[in-house]
């Protein structure tokens, strides 16, 4: 097989690979090789190789994800397909707001691209001039443009697929319409690799909102957060593009990097929720916050607030926020719990999951922030001690707060190697069930990203 991926790539074969740890540094493996293809055709004849040797094979994008879908598993050999090389724009359409890009772009080069052509591509989270689209798709990418644009899956219009044989699923036309039986590409977005590798995706653009504003508001409680959300809402409707929470530990955590609450505008030790609000009108943004903002200070819902009045708050109010991982991982990692309830519940559910957690560890440090407006709270935990039996016992406070709120184990950041055992735990069994049927048809011999997903 080695050999045979020399003939076919030569030089892009790298056979004396390093090891390749996921991002959070929780797995490391050295794989038999790395391998770069250009063409989706060399990709393909990767697959069939690989299929008739029954290789694993781990495709690796931009290797942000969060749960270690994209790097080899420790107990096997593997060739690691990196989707780097493929790069190439195929095709733009401004009448169609839609482009066609291969896998290897990263997220935030797929959004300059259509920014150049005077459209916009909503996808944005921390990581995303990093991450590439390929993996987006791969892993159904979240982040904070959900709230209005949606996941990834909301994003796609077509998708090209290499299938674990070879044959190439192609579907790069980007219609908007297409009833014709089942909608296959949906089964390939979040699978992480397991179904097929993604090789192209035509992508949904936007019509450019040009006018922003950014402010933070003081809440005192998640509740208070979630009734600030119900207004903005029903003030503002359409123009709401992010609404973000934060706890007071969270942002605490964040400062490390220079930049404070204080720095930000806001008090140190209060829970802030980050608003933006976006149209194509120029005053709009900024007078309709206003408004906002000054209701629900008269309401008593908010305490403070402050609204950006320039590009440097702006980013200083939006890096609070995206800094806050970094900062945990600064205090050596946090015990993460990636998780969702209707909006509803979110304030009882952290309740009742902080209650759960304490009594397991009563002095587990919480640090809670996330996309309320999508329901999905970073449930994230610093523990007292480093006893991994703790650590399970308060995934396990967590995760079965989680079940009884109706919720989802992992809202945004997918199952890859950590979640596997979990999701045999809290997924409907019937759901695992046709999980796994649906894998033994589009990967008989188990070579696509095994151990990932469906262990
Ligand atoms: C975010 O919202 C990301 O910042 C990362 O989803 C969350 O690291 C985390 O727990
Ligand atoms: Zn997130």
């Amino acid at each position: 097989m080695l050999e045979e991926l020399r003939q076919l790539l030569g030089r892009r074969c790298d056979f004396e690979p390093a090891e390749i740890t996921d991002e959070r540094g929780l797995f490391s493996a050295r794989p038999l090789c790395v391998v770069y293809p250009e063409t989706t055709d060399e990709l393909s004849q990767i697959l069939a190789l690989a299929n008739q040797r029954q290789v694993p094979i781990v495709p690796l994008g931009g290797n942000t994800g969060l749960c270690a879908g994209a790097v080899p598993h420790p107990e096997g050999k593997c060739v690691v397909l990196s989707l780097s090389k493929l790069q190439q724009v195929r095709h733009c359409d401004e009448i169609n707001y839609s482009i066609a890009v291969e896998a290897g772009l990263t997220v935030a080069e797929v959004a300059a691209e259509a920014e150049a052509r005077g459209m916009y591509f909503p996808l944005r989270f921390g990581a995303d001039a990093t991450a590439q689209i390929g993996g987006s798709i791969a892993t159904n990418a979240g982040g904070s443009g959900v709230l209005r644009y949606g996941n990834t899956r909301e994003l796609v219009l077509g998708l090209e697929v290499v299938l674990a044989d070879g044959r190439v699923l192609s579907g790069l036309e980007g219609l908007r319409k297409d009833n014709t039986g089942y909608d296959l590409k949906q089964l390939f977005i979040g699978s992480e690799g397991t179904l097929g590798v993604c090789s192209a995706v035509t992508l949904k653009l936007f019509p450019p909102l040009p006018h922003r504003q950014v402010a933070l508001a003081e809440v005192a409680s998640l509740t208070q957060a979630v009734e600030l959300f119900k207004a903005a809402r029903d003030e503002v409707g359409e123009l709401l593009l992010a609404f973000e929470w934060m706890s007071a530990p969270a942002t605490a955590i964040s400062v490390g990097k220079g930049l404070s609450p204080n720095q930000a505008g806001m008090d140190n030790g209060s829970d802030l929720v980050l608003l933006e609000l976006a149209s194509a009108l120029p005053d709009e943004p900024a007078l309709r916050m206003e408004k906002l903002l000054t209701q629900a200070i008269d309401s008593g819902l908010v305490s403070d607030a402050k609204i950006a009045a320039s590009q440097s708050d702006t980013e200083k109010m939006w890096s609070l926020r995206e800094l806050i991982p970094q900062g945990e991982k600064r205090q050596g990692g946090s015990l993460k719990h990636d998780v969702s309830v209707a909006i509803s519940a979110l304030a009882e559910f952290v309740e009742s999951a902080s209650q759960a957690a304490k009594a397991v560890d009563p002095d587990v440090k919480l640090c809670l922030y996330g996309h309320i407006g999508d329901g999905n709270i970073h449930f994230n935990l610093l523990p007292s001690s480093s006893s991994s039996a703790q650590a399970t016992a308060l995934s396990e406070a967590v995760y079965g707060a989680v079940s009884q709120y109706g919720g989802s184990f992992s809202a945004e950041h997918g199952i890859g190697m950590l979640h596997t055992a979990t999701l045999s735990r809290y997924k409907d069994p019937v759901a695992v069930n046709l999980m796994r049927q649906l894998k033994s048809l589009l990967d008989p011999n188990n070579i696509l990203n095994p151990g990932k997903v469906i262990a």
